[in-house]
């Protein structure tokens, strides 16, 4: 970022507005902008400025805007068993991220159940199959059970009777813009509360890093149905792609908690907000 920033410059209104022009671009949001703008006005306006300054400066306000929802540096399983709700859209890369989470937490000890909710889509159920054979963990399968609710309840019933850690439910990949969909999505989120009302204790929406603004609404729909309580992203196979991220913990409240960096299972980052800033300023 910054890139047209080489020797010392005068912050003057000029060089704000190219600022200004860098951050919309990486999407960091009018807000986040905004607050940039005016501390850095107010601290530096008019005066000379090293473009380490300006990346300290900005890097300092990135943390501040969105730190305090970061408590743990992963999810933080406290629970049995723990139950992790998966949504996202249609190719988001919900089913590869739960793959990735299941040999995450069974390379740490715990016991892992999945729940194969995405009945919609002739061959979801495959897919989850075949990643828990890989992996080595056990699936709930009734293949007379079509519908999503009627899984999730079968499953969280399972996991209840106390031989799993966790619990992890895959969901089919909605549109945003479908409230048919989303609706069935609540129907989920509803019926595990009915066998335990704590929980989920983590709902997850997954988020395909490389769409930018579209993940923003997306993030929005999604939280407006159900309760998130943090965010995967994928497809963050080369570096940190832009200031969305912050944006969306931004608006949000949530942490993201982990990067999908790739198609494998062992292709999953812990999200680790201060080194991701600095890559972004480059
Ligand atoms: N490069 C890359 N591809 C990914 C990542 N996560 C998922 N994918 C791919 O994205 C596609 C959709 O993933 P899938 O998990 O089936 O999405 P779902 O519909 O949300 O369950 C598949 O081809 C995955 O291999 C990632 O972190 N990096
Ligand atoms: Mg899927």
């Amino acid at each position: 970022m910054f890139g047209f920033f080489e020797k010392k410059k005068i912050l003057d209104e000029n060089l704000l507005l190219q600022i200004e022009e860098e951050l919309i671009v990486a999407d960091l949001g009018v807000e986040i902008t905004q607050s940039i703008l005016s501390t850095l006005k107010k601290t530096k306006g008019n005066t000379e400025i090293s473009i380490e300054e300006l990346k300290e400066t900005v890097a300092n306000i990135l943390y501040e805007n969105v730190a305090s929802f970061y408590k743990n540096d992963s999810i933080f399983i406290n629970s049995s068993p723990f139950i992790i709700l998966v949504s996202g859209t249609n190719g988001s890369g919900k089913t590869t991220s739960i793959a990735k989470l299941t040999k995450y937490y069974k390379d740490l000890g715990f016991k892992v159940l999945l729940s194969p909710c995405d009945t919609f889509r002739a061959g979801a159920t495959r897919q989850l199959k075949l990643w828990s054979e890989k992996i080595g963990v056990d699936i709930f399968l009734d293949e007379n059970i079509k519908d999503p609710a009627a899984v999730a309840y079968k499953s969280v019933d399972l996991a209840l009777k106390g031989e799993y850690d966790i619990l992890i439910i895959d969901t089919a990949g909605r549109l945003d813009t479908n409230s048919n969909l989303m609706n069935e999505l609540i129907k989920i989120e509803n019926t595990i509360k009915k066998l335990a009302p704590s929980s989920p204790n983590q709902s997850i929406l997954v988020l395909d890093g490389t769409i930018g603004q579209t993940a923003l609404q997306q993030a929005k729909s999604f939280a407006k149905a159900i309760n998130i309580s943090g965010l995967i992203m994928t497809k963050i196979d080369s570096q940190a792609r832009g200031g969305i991220l912050i944006n969306i913990t931004k608006t949000l409240g949530v942490p993201v908690y982990f990067l999908g960096v790739g198609e494998k299972e062992g292709d999953l980052k812990e999200f680790k907000l201060q080194e991701y800033i600095k890559k972004l300023l480059g």
